[in-house]
């Protein structure tokens, strides 16, 4: 680990790209975080994953791929990353009407190869993140960094084009055999985006009404990802039960103002 952790690297995102992620409800951002610092990450991640092995758990969505949630709480240099002002900035940038953001969640995705014979995580299914939160609004968005070169058909996201026009179109890893696209066939008449590869660095950000997947690795190592979620800070708490927040003592119709949401200063 050869990078003090001082400030992440992080560029700003462009009109441009606050254009297109606005129309599309995600964009992609090459470059996102400076090489050595992502290089960085990537053996932090590689040695916590050694520290911790173990199956996959069998709830539908670890099937699509492993989480090491929270890391930002653990790590300081996936700290720095998610504190960055300059990426709070580019949060409440990208989101309409909105001056400042919490930290929601962090996290490390690990998704194995398909393995010969069974084994391997698979497709991740098309889903809307926002459906299991216990948020008054939907204006929140995931960052997804690439800790490593993740070709396309290692399962860099896919996205129906527009679909967080739509409002939430209900939960998905409930029941087998069941997505966004089962229940809603009419997505298939937005455009989904082409397959890309992402370089070490680079990002896509996606919004949290936005409809993504991600195909299974068909590469020979892990893909690995950090995400980082980002809410407006004026949200208020419903109370819907959800693990993050069941116990916290939030209280409903009121800010999410605890500890583990923390506001991100953008300067
Ligand atoms: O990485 C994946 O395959 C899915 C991640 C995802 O759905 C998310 O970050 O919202």
């Amino acid at each position: 680990m050869g990078v003090p952790v001082t400030q992440a690297p992080v560029r700003e995102v462009t009109e441009r790209e606050t254009a297109r992620f606005r129309a599309a409800g995600w964009v992609r951002l090459p470059g996102l975080v400076g090489p050595e610092f992502v290089t960085d990450l990537r053996e932090r991640a590689l040695e916590r994953l050694d520290e911790r092995p173990g199956g996959f758990r069998n709830a539908l969505v670890d099937r699509a791929f492993g989480q090491d949630r929270d890391i930002a709480r653990h790590d300081p240099a996936f700290a720095a990353l998610a504190l960055s002002p300059v990426l709070a900035r580019n949060a409440t940038r990208l989101l309409t009407g909105v001056d400042a953001v919490r930290l929601q969640v962090t996290n490390l995705l690990v998704k194995e190869p398909v393995a010969d014979g069974g084994g391997g995580h698979g497709a991740t299914a098309f889903h809307q993140d926002f459906p299991w939160m216990p948020m008054d609004r939907a204006s929140m968005l995931t960052v997804w960094l690439a800790l490593d070169d993740v070709p396309a058909d290692m399962g860099a996201l896919r996205f129906y084009e527009g679909s967080h026009r739509y409002g939430p179109l209900g939960r998905s890893f409930v029941r087998e055999d069941d997505d966004a696209l089962s229940r809603h066939p009419w997505l298939e008449t937005l455009e989904p985006s082409e397959p890309f590869d992402l370089a070490a660095g680079d990002a896509t950000v996606h919004h949290s009404l936005v409809v993504h997947g991600a195909p299974a690795n068909r590469r020979d190592r892990p893909r690995l990802s950090f995400t980082a979620t980002y809410f407006d800070a004026a949200t208020l708490y419903t109370g819907a039960p959800y693990g993050q927040t069941d116990g916290l003592g939030l209280t409903v119709n009121e800010p999410f103002d605890h500890p583990r949401f923390p506001v991100v200063p953008t300067s």
